[in-house]
């Protein structure tokens, strides 16, 4: 079986915008004989795509199955390193470890790795992450900027913006950005990012860029113990959402704004992250490994430290914590 073929064709058929292709045209063009065309078409079938085949015009795609299968993402990806290559595998224990590994093999700046499901999808300080089957989009980014290793945390920052935007282009919600890495909808969590680092004496080698993104779970396919406080676009907006159109949107975004801050600094994607921003000007419970800090978040520096008053008076440089909302 010839994957390449099969991934031309179904470009093909894609771009064709649900016009008839005949099969005579389609060998012609791969230089290949119209039963191995009908074979590749059948082959598409079998992965789900909906493919009509109408006498003396040819095939006609109908539908295109609901999988992260990279075709049809990346026909109609408007990104020029992001998402070039890209890996695709039905179930995994944590995108983040295969980037961890393509990233030491030296694979490309801009790798994408995505899954229908992990088994054991984690969070920041080992937490678990619930990563419903073909439920979200669960996908992990390897980008290799040159940027010294202070610079690696605002990426996380800088990734929170570009999942905004894409939520609000393909669904017009308005979602909302805690510090530092959850996107909130109505106060409940939807996506969470997870930045990691490989670097060495000469530098960062490789950030790996983690989001889980809830996409169209009802609140039945979360675990219990975080029904209360997930949430999905689908529940918020009450319409399915198209899992391939969200992963462009969110590569093409994350390009953008990746490429704003490497080029022209933070001060843009700080503004456009305060406005985003539902921790700003509130009161808040800042909780850290050694202690817990109460105050006003009022605002992040050019660095992505979240900047806490305390009723003393005191201004706090915050790190790393978890945050609570304190109204
Ligand atoms: C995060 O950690 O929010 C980062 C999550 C990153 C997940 C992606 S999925 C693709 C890639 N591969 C991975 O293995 N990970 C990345 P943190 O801030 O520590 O939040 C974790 C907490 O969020 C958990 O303790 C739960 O309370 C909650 N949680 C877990 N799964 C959730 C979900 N699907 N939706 C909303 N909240 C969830």
């Amino acid at each position: 079986m010839n994957i390449t073929v099969r991934h031309k064709l179904a470009k093909r058929l894609i771009e064709a915008g649900g016009e008839a292709l005949s099969g005579q045209q389609l060998a012609d063009e791969f230089g290949i004989s119209r039963t191995a065309v009908w074979k590749h078409i059948k082959d598409l079938e079998d992965q789900g795509y909906e493919i009509e085949s109408i006498k003396k015009r040819g095939y006609i795609l109908k539908s295109i199955p609901d999988t992260l299968e990279p075709t049809a993402i990346q026909t109609l990806l408007k990104t020029k390193r992001i998402g070039q290559v890209m890996k695709y595998i039905e179930s995994c224990p944590s995108t983040q470890i295969i980037a961890h590994k393509l990233a030491q093999e030296g694979t490309a700046d801009g790798t994408v790795v995505l899954t229908e499901t992990q088994t054991a999808g984690r969070g920041r300080l080992a937490r678990k992450w619930d990563s419903a089957p073909q439920k979200g989009i669960w996908m992990s980014i390897i980008l290799r900027p040159d940027v010294v290793p202070q610079k690696a945390p605002q990426f996380t920052l800088v990734a929170a913006v570009a999942v905004v935007r894409a939520i609000e282009e393909v669904t017009g919600l308005k979602p909302e950005i805690k510090w530092p890495n959850d996107i909130l909808i109505n106060g409940k969590k939807c996506t969470g990012i997870l930045t990691e680092l490989q670097s060495d004496a000469d530098g960062i080698q490789a950030l790996i860029i983690g989001i889980g993104l809830n996409a169209n779970q009802e609140v039945e396919d979360f675990s219990p113990e975080i029904q209360e406080i997930a949430s999905s676009l689908k529940m918020a907006s009450g319409k399915e959402v198209n899992r391939q159109e969200l992963v462009r949107a969110l590569l093409f975004h994350i390009e953008q704004f990746t490429n704003i801050y490497i080029e022209q600094g933070f001060a843009i994607i700080k503004l456009m992250w305060e406005s985003y921003s539902s921790t700003i000007g509130q009161p808040i419970r800042a909780r850290m490994a050694k202690e817990t800090l109460v105050g006003i978040a009022e605002g992040i520096t050019d660095d992505g430290v979240l900047q806490l008053r305390t009723a003393d008076g005191k201004l706090h440089g915050i790190y790393s914590a978890d945050i609570e909302m304190q109204n």
